[in-house]
């Protein structure tokens, strides 16, 4: 294996449809890195089936009854570490990680959350920001940190928020945004062109214009 490509893992829970889209664009453009595997903490993912299709080896990694939280994240980063991931991608992985995962992933571990961060961290954001009447919502990309929602921020994109709209609206607006800047984070992270410095990301050689 060359060391100077990068390896991808992305943790999924559901539709996948950002790992479709970090999939297409890491096959279409020359990525110096590749996607290693897809570990799924449900076996009714529907993401399991978008690994397949780009021959991704995916895993299901179930929390077994009664099994503590630290102990499942403890073989969960056992199975990742196989592969020596240069960039840990949360895509709709809809569990909290605890402060020692974090931490052994610490700058490697990326998300994208449905919202303009800080604002709606948590869950049910789409529904929270209609519900306080903002007019502008959007996505974030950022670093996990132990504290959730709350790493370093690598982008955002807006989106305007519709007189008509409904959860379901807005949501597949804001989706598209991820597909959109998810790639690229993702893609920098993986190459090691990420920097940071406190809560402040820099990416280096982003291809121009990014927009
Ligand atoms: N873990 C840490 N430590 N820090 C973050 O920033 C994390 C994280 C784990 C996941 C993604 C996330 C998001 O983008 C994420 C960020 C799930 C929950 C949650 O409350 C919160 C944030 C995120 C994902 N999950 C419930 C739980 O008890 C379960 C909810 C469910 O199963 O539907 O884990 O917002
Ligand atoms: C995305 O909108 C992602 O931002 C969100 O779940 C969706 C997953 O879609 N994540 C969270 O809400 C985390 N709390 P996908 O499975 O199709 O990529």
């Amino acid at each position: 294996m060359n060391p100077s490509v990068g390896s991808i893992v992305v943790l999924i829970s559901g539709a996948g449809s950002n790992l479709r889209a970090i999939a297409r664009a890491c096959q279409e453009q020359a990525w110096q890195a590749r996607i290693a595997a897809v570990f799924s903490n449900r076996a009714d993912a529907a993401g399991l089936g978008v690994a397949a299709e780009f021959g991704i080896p995916a895993e299901v990694l179930q929390p077994r009854e009664g099994e503590a939280r630290e102990a499942y994240e403890q073989r969960l980063a056992q199975r990742i570490d196989v592969h020596a991931p240069t960039a840990v991608v949360l895509a709709g992985f809809m569990r909290v990680l605890g402060a020692p995962f974090v931490e052994h992933y610490r700058e490697r571990l990326i998300n994208v959350h449905p919202s303009l961060l800080p604002a709606f961290a948590g869950l049910h954001t789409h529904r929270r920001a209609l519900e306080a009447g903002v007019k502008w919502h959007g996505a974030t990309v950022h670093l996990v940190s132990a504290e959730v929602d709350a790493g370093p921020i690598v982008d955002q994109a807006v989106v305007p928020v519709r007189d008509d709209d409904t959860e379901t609206s807005l949501r597949a607006r804001v989706l598209e945004q991820e597909h959109r800047i998810y790639p690229p984070a993702v893609r920098a992270l993986a190459e090691r062109r990420l920097r940071v410095q406190g809560q402040r990301v820099r990416v280096l050689g982003r291809a121009e214009p990014q927009r």
